[in-house]
């Protein structure tokens, strides 16, 4: 594309978000400001993080983390400020494996705090990053845990205390993965790392009239989420990913700050839905489409022995934008059909599609007692608290507070916790230290996509989601976990809440 081309389009956009509670903004007419730019950035090769680790120190895994700001190409033509994590935009991936004990060594180089959460990990209080656990500028965090989750593809990312959005914009998150490569060996599971075994972290971005980052958390970004119309996959747009062999497996991994993802293969071919969240299902399920939200993953194996170029697509149909009166409003930034990344196996090695059968049993907690049950009100109101500065959003008629605890969970107990959502959008809601399981979602049993283990769970629009949790084993009178919605502008704007086990 041409310079001047793309000047006027990214300017467009933020002038068409700049002006959206103007009357004369509103349209839900398809303009400048909705039109997607990755199909017309050229194509790139796929992107695959650098992976790392640790050091093996005294029986501990060691990884130093060093935060930092840099300066990425993500657009053709120019350079954009963006933030990482031992890299100048994003971060590697970290890989561990279940009964490592793990240091964290972060250390901030920003002039700002930041927090650091490891999404998905069941830890104790102290360690997980949450916004109680900032880091000074110049300062280093040691975060250390014992690994008890199962192997899994869990989330980085900041938590700052009303920053998580914008550092999360900028670059602060990467992937983790919990690895177990013999237990992959044995049921048949691509494994090798950029061979045949490959994270897929999608992002939506958008960008100012000089090419740097644009973010604006407050009127219509603040209710929807800051959505993008530059798609990146491991930070870099329109890419190709030529794979080694012809069966792999993608970690699809949703961390957009608020962007739904309803994911297809241009061509609708079927792929096996293996992992969700907290890791493998019981058996792989064959179907041709999985939903995420925001900070979901997904591990699916797809057969690509017919050598055709596809693309990996989300198709419109799932944007956020249950919202009645709204729904007019920015229609098309936020539910469009479009291209993410595409696949070309032409060069790929032949590897023979496989039966998968059996993969790992879940957890049966049929029989568990349930301590407690509680009920989160997922709530938006409406006025000018809603447009400007940082309330707005609240659970259960509560806006989140560094200095209240919510609820008390008792330590290695089961608990049942009803999602109730009468607000105007969907809301991921994420729970710290838990892997659950969805019981139901309006008395109809979960969809396919999440009848694993989760940390995340979407409640649409008017629905009850119940969810089973176990506590976990760790205990603290003093440090807290945090509960939210996972659309960070949210979480910002105060959905979240925290508690503590005893
Ligand atoms: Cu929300």
């Amino acid at each position: 594309m041409k310079r001047r081309d793309f000047i006027t389009k990214s300017f467009a956009t933020a002038a068409g978000i700049l002006t959206g509670l103007n009357s004369s903004g509103i349209s839900a007419q398809p303009s400048a400001d909705t039109e997607f730019l990755t199909a017309k950035f050229p194509l790139r090769t796929f992107n695959l993080p650098p992976v790392e680790r640790g050091e093996s120190d005294h029986g501990k895994q060691v990884f130093k983390l060093k935060i930092q700001q840099g300066e990425t190409r993500i657009l053709p033509d120019t350079t954009t400020q963006t933030l990482g994590i031992n890299q100048p935009f994003l971060a590697p991936v970290l890989q561990m494996k279940k009964g490592q004990t793990i240091q964290m060594q972060v250390n901030n180089q920003l002039n700002e705090p930041v927090a650091l959460h490891w999404h998905g990990m069941i830890l104790p209080a102290s360690e997980d990053g949450g916004p109680h656990q900032e880091i000074a500028p110049n300062k280093t965090w040691n975060a250390e845990w014992k690994v008890i989750n199962e192997p899994s593809t869990l989330f980085y990312h900041s938590h700052t205390h009303h920053k998580t959005g914008v550092q999360v914009w900028k670059g602060l998150g990467g992937q983790m993965q919990i690895i177990d490569e013999e237990r992959d060996k044995a049921l048949n599971l691509p494994h090798e790392y950029g061979v045949d075994d490959y994270p897929v972290i999608i992002m939506d971005r958008s960008f100012d009239e000089a090419g740097e980052f644009y973010y604006n958390n407050q009127r219509m970004n603040k209710m929807q989420g800051m959505h993008g119309n530059v798609m990146l996959v491991n930070g870099v747009a329109n890419s190709v990913l030529e794979p080694e062999k012809t069966r792999i497996r993608l970690r699809l991994h949703n961390a957009s700050n608020a962007r739904f993802y309803d994911l297809v293969f241009s061509d609708l071919r079927p792929f096996e839905l293996i992992a969700t969240d907290g890791g493998l299902l019981s058996q792989a399920i064959t179907t041709n489409r999985v939903r995420l939200a925001p900070s979901e993953r997904a591990e699916i194996i797809v057969d690509l022995s017919d050598r055709k170029s596809i693309s990996l697509r989300t198709i419109k149909g799932y944007g956020n934008l249950s919202m009645g009166m709204m729904r007019g409003m920015d229609r098309g930034n936020l539910d469009q059909t479009f291209d993410l990344m595409h696949i070309d196996p032409r060069h790929s090695e032949r590897v023979k599609a496989k039966t998968l059968s059996q993969l790992v049993p879940l957890p049966d907690w049929s029989n568990q007692a349930v301590a407690q049950t509680r009920k989160m009100n997922l709530e938006m109101q409406m006025g000018p608290q809603m447009m400007f500065g940082n309330g707005g959003f609240s659970i259960n008629g509560q806006s989140w507070d560094m200095n209240v605890v919510n609820e008390t969970l008792k330590v290695n107990t089961f608990e049942i916790w009803e999602l109730q959502n009468p607000s105007m959008m969907h809301h991921p809601f994420h729970v710290h230290n838990t892997q659950f399981k969805v019981l139901e979602r309006n008395g109809k049993p979960p969809l396919s996509w999440e009848l694993g283990l989760k940390d995340t769970v979407t409640v649409h629009k008017d629905e009850t989601v119940k969810i089973l949790l176990p506590t976990g084993p760790y205990s603290s009178s003093s440090d807290a976990y945090m509960y939210h919605c996972h659309i960070l502008e949210h979480e910002d704007a105060g959905m979240m809440g925290q508690f503590i086990v005893v």
